[in-house]
């Protein structure tokens, strides 16, 4: 059994994307039984620049979406980052010996960079965090989108820089666990993401899940109802194959290619398919979100958890690095 650990960040309500791309695989990682470890990873929010005032509700929504996907708190770790400040702690040791001609490659910097006048350090060292989050855990298995991998691949660097510096295998070197799905917003062309303002929310009711779905974009070619769609490029179609029965998909794709179903009906099709898979989501949010203390202690229980883990590495990095304050002499 490998171990997990995977982050999702506070930036806004979290939407089918992630639910699809990533929860969806959290949840079966965890009832194939490995030892999973997941974080609402408040300290990557601080990268870019946010409302202060919204963070706490943002990290108890997300939390709460966390939970209600049916995670069973009892077998896996659920806790904010900034409750284990050994993610910190760690990062800065990693940064010592993480590669800065690497950092300086990294997509994701040079395009949340971009056109900005100024960017806060933490966006360019955002992956030695990253692999802090990683290598506190010791994990070997770590869910990641295409867009991460490259971060991913970083901290795999990182692990064996640590470990060749100070000749002792301190951090395995932790493999991806590819999430290939992407799905793409209800302007059809961009990654569904929080903050472009494209995203059906997971949590959103029966009837704004409708409202978006129908305007949402389809096939751009398929203009008349009469004319052939392409499944292939729409991501209704990729939304199906996620939440719809199997049999229903190839009818669907069938009829699409055929152009006997209409782009209408096939959204009805995928609004009752979601209305199946995110009923029993929305009840326990609903519970959730009624007992909010009871949330605030799952996260505590959690982060305790994840504590005691983090301290045993800690020690272990800080014995590895020669590094002895005069608290942690025996
Ligand atoms: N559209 C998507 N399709 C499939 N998977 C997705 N994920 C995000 N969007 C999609 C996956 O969700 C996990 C958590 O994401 P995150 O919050 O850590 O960061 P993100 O990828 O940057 O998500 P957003 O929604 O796009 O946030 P913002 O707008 O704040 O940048 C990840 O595993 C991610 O792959």
């Amino acid at each position: 059994m490998a171990t997990v650990f995977s982050g999702i960040q506070p930036t806004g309500e979290v939407h089918l994307g992630n639910y699809m791309g990533a929860l969806r695989q959290w949840v079966k990682l965890a009832n194939e039984g490995h030892d999973c470890t997941f974080s609402v990873v408040d300290c990557h929010a601080f990268t870019l620049p946010y409302a202060a005032a919204d963070l706490p509700k943002r990290v108890f929504e997300t939390a709460v979406a966390v939970l209600s996907t049916g995670l069973d708190e009892s077998k896996v770790n659920i806790f904010v980052q900034s409750d284990v400040p050994e993610h910190t702690e760690l990062a800065w040791y990693l940064s010592c010996v993480a590669p800065m001609g690497e950092l300086g490659r990294m997509t994701q910097f040079k395009e949340k960079g971009e056109n900005k006048d100024s960017v806060g350090t933490g966006l360019f060292t955002y992956p030695v965090l990253m692999a802090a989050d990683i290598l506190l855990y010791r994990a070997t298995l770590v869910p990641v989108g295409h867009d991460q991998l490259q971060h991913l691949e970083f901290a795999r660097d990182v692990a064996r820089h640590f470990n060749h510096r100070f000749k002792r295998e301190v951090f395995p070197e932790p493999k991806p666990y590819p999430l290939t799905l992407r799905i793409r917003g209800t302007d059809g062309n961009e990654k569904m993401s929080k903050s472009r303002g494209n995203t059906i929310a997971m949590l959103d009711s029966q009837a704004t899940i409708w409202k978006k779905l129908k305007g949402a974009f389809t096939d751009p070619e398929r203009t008349t109802l009469e004319k052939p769609g392409r499944p292939s490029v729409c991501n209704i179609f990729t939304m199906h194959g996620v939440v719809t029965p199997a049999a229903t998909v190839t009818e669907i794709e069938a009829n699409c290619q055929n152009a006997t179903i209409g782009c209408g009906a096939c959204k009805k099709v995928l609004a009752e398919s979601l209305e199946t898979e995110l009923t029993p989501i929305r009840s326990r949010a609903a519970a959730l979100n009624a007992e909010p203390e009871r949330v605030t202690e799952l996260l505590k229980v959690g982060a305790e958890r994840c504590r005691a883990r983090a301290k045993e590495t800690m020690a272990i990095v800080k014995d590895a690095a020669g590094v002895r304050g005069a608290l942690s002499r025996p």
